[in-house]
């Protein structure tokens, strides 16, 4: 990569969970690939990394990843020049002896914030906006969005081409989905589950286990294997282990690499997810799908949830909107899912159609990395 090209740093602290290593891994990997710009990527938990990508080795202080220079934010900071562009994600708090460095530069760096993601009404008016100053050097709060005017979503050059070439292709998923140990009973239904502890886990296994049409359960591990411990009745869930309760058949995945999660939820027919990546990315694979916002105090998440479920259930006939924001509204706050799936199954087809019409619509909008590198050639 020439010399000359832009230098960015991202700087990211694994608050909890994967979605800030998420984020910004998946954001850098993306600038160095589609817009030949030289990432630096300061991450404090290698650990967390190591789990979606495998190659990182947690004793290094720096190493490559997929043309991402990794750099170990040690709480030991060793100075370092600051970047052109330089991103603080979801609001964490820089070296100080960064920050001098940034002021220090003959030319002061565009420093944004790249924040949570919500569809709130707010972010319009807020995305791109100055924040505070450190000396002369001004903050810009960075918002990614759903609507026109915010950042957008993360989405790689060709992926809905690479998903429904995919989805197209029944051999290329039973390869993935065997290279999982998967074997796909011929006329259940696939569904992916990564989910927070959830009480309303048990009711919605209950109703599928006594569906006719039988449903193959795939659980990575992870927060949600006790309480499917639980409604099972079994103890030490791992990778692997396969369980049938009448028309339910539940299987525990490993943890894959983030790409590979992509596939996963291309392969199923609907996708229980968490948080803000897998969210994206569930939206992305255009199946139906059901969202475990992270949960903020004062239950202010609900408000989040409200505003998405706004958005995103225009266009749907009145008792399949009702049907998908029960599910979700009861997922999110733990009471019985029983009449809110039967409703939703009920109205699968249109959820269906409605769930690609959605992905299609998302995918007008410039992604959060074009955004970015727009953002920047404006404020030069
Ligand atoms: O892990 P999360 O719950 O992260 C959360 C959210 O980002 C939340 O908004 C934030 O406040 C909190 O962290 C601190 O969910 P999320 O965002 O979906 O991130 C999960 C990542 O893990 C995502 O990049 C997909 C990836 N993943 C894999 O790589 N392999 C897997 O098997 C699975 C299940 C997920």
């Amino acid at each position: 990569m020439p010399e000359t090209n832009p230098r960015w740093d991202i700087f990211c602290t694994v608050v909890d969970n994967f979605g800030d290593i998420g984020v910004t891994w998946r954001l850098a990997r993306q600038l160095v690939a589609e817009h030949s710009v030289r990432v630096r990527l300061w991450v404090d938990d290698l650990r967390a990394f190591e789990r979606l990508c495998p190659e990182i080795d947690t004793q290094l202080a720096q190493q490559w990843q997929q043309g991402v220079e990794v750099r170990q934010w040690l709480v030991e900071w060793l100075p370092v020049d600051a970047a052109d562009v330089v991103i603080a994600a979801f609001a964490c708090q820089l070296p100080a002896s960064y920050m001098d460095a940034m002021a220090a530069r003959a030319q002061p760096p565009l420093w944004l914030n790249l924040d949570y993601l919500s569809a709130e009404d707010w972010v319009v008016g807020c995305h791109g906006l100055p924040s505070v100053k450190y000396r002369h050097v001004q903050k810009y709060f960075f918002f990614p969005g759903f609507r026109q005017d915010t950042g957008g979503l993360l989405r790689e050059r060709g992926l809905l081409e690479r998903r429904r070439k995919f989805q197209q292709d029944a051999s290329a998923q039973r390869e993935f989905l065997q290279g999982l140990g998967v074997d796909r009973a011929p006329g259940s239904q696939l569904i992916s589950l990564f989910a927070y502890e959830n009480a309303g886990l048990a009711s919605w296994f209950d109703c599928l286990a006594s569906d006719s049409t039988p449903s193959h359960m795939l659980v990575p591990e992870g927060r949600i294997l006790g309480d499917v411990e639980r409604w099972l009745g079994v103890e030490g869930l791992a990778a692997g282990d396969v369980h049938v309760r009448d028309g339910l058949t539940v299987q525990v995945l490993p943890f894959v690499r983030q790409d590979q999660y992509d596939l996963l939820l291309w392969s199923c027919d609907f996708n229980a997810v968490r948080g803000e990546d897998s969210f994206v990315r569930a939206q992305w694979a255009g199946r139906p799908l059901l969202w475990h916002i992270y949960r903020q105090d004062e239950d202010i998440h609900l408000d989040k949830l409200e505003a998405f479920l706004t958005l995103y259930t225009k266009g749907l006939t009145r008792p399949a909107s009702e049907a998908i924001s029960g599910l979700w509204r009861a997922w999110n706050t733990g009471v019985t899912m029983t009449d809110h799936w039967l409703a939703t199954r009920k109205h699968s087809p249109e959820l269906q159609q409605h769930a690609e019409a959605w992905c299609l619509e998302q995918a007008l909008q410039d992604d959060l990395a074009a955004a970015l590198v727009q953002f920047y050639v404006n404020w030069i």
